[in-house]
């Protein structure tokens, strides 16, 4: 596990790089979109996955940071797709309760892209469920709510695991939900999983919200979301995230 004194120190010296895995349609495996995820390069050349530094996103200093990282190097990627004409759709970034602390999330965005001349439309923000719930603190409603409004797409990340109610989603709705993959790991014989995932596509289409199956490993699982009406997905059993110059090559063969 990597310490806050360590990410601190590889932001200082820009040694965050950003990895993306293919988001596809289950039907044709087309690769319609990508998901951000952040890698710290250490030291020894070695990469290491935001999951050994997730903790550090705790301090909304680090996660306000490392999103600009993020975002500067997303933009740069997109501008580079968009001029190769690499066909090409959305990015989704990772943004957690630290981004939202300052209230210029969207102003920041703005900015990020525009200097890659990149369209807002390209950008989908992956909110975690139980941040976008912020207890009684309704704030991140309110700021997805405005991000929204200003054309930005907003998608319920690891849905299903906290406790964002359907009447919440009614009142503050997003673009689109993706399916958390402890659901999906159990599909094909766990009824239980199999029932919340089928709601999450009913509760989708009743509120015209896209969704995305994550964690796909395996093809059984591609044939149980597709006979449920799952339309997108991502996993490994597509693609591991991967650098962006093998993006360019993935979006080459399959975008
Ligand atoms: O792929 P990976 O093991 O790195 O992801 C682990 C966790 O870290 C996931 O929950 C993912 O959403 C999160 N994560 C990955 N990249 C980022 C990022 O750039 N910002 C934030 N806030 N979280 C990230
Ligand atoms: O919290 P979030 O949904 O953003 O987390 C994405 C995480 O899921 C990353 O750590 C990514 O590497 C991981 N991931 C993506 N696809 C798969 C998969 O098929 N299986 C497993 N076990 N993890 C996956
Ligand atoms: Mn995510
Ligand atoms: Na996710």
């Amino acid at each position: 596990i990597a310490t806050v004194r360590q990410l601190d120190q590889a932001m200082s010296e820009d040694r965050i790089i950003v990895h993306y895995q293919p988001i596809v349609r289950l039907d044709s495996a087309e690769i319609i979109g990508l998901e951000a995820l952040a890698r710290m390069i250490m030291p020894d050349g070695s990469v290491v996955s935001a999951g050994a530094f997730h903790a550090g996103l705790d301090d909304p200093r680090i996660a306000y940071q490392l999103t600009g990282k993020v975002l500067e190097q997303v933009a740069r990627d997109v501008r580079y797709w968009l001029d190769q004409g690499i066909p090409f759709q959305h990015v989704g970034v990772n943004v957690t309760t630290g981004d939202f602390a300052r209230g210029d999330l969207a102003q920041r965005i703005g900015t990020l892209f525009a200097a890659e001349k990149v369209p807002l439309r390209h950008i989908v923000l992956e909110v975690n469920e139980s941040v976008f719930m912020g207890g009684s603190d309704q704030s991140v409603p309110h700021a997805v709510e405005a991000l929204r409004a200003q054309g930005i797409l907003v998608a319920l990340d690891d849905f299903g695991t906290g406790f964002a109610s359907l009447t919440h989603l009614l009142s503050f709705p997003v673009d689109v939900i993706k399916i958390d993959r402890s659901f999906v790991e159990k599909l094909g014989g766990d009824q239980p999983s199999e029932v919340v995932v089928r709601a999450i596509l009913e509760i989708a289409q009743r509120l015209d919200m896209r969704v995305v199956a994550e964690g796909i490993e395996t093809s059984g699982q591609v044939a149980v979301l597709r006979q449920f009406g799952c339309q997108m997905g991502q996993g490994y059993l597509f693609s591991r995230p991967v650098p962006a110059t093998d993006v360019t090559r993935l979006l080459r063969l399959f975008g």
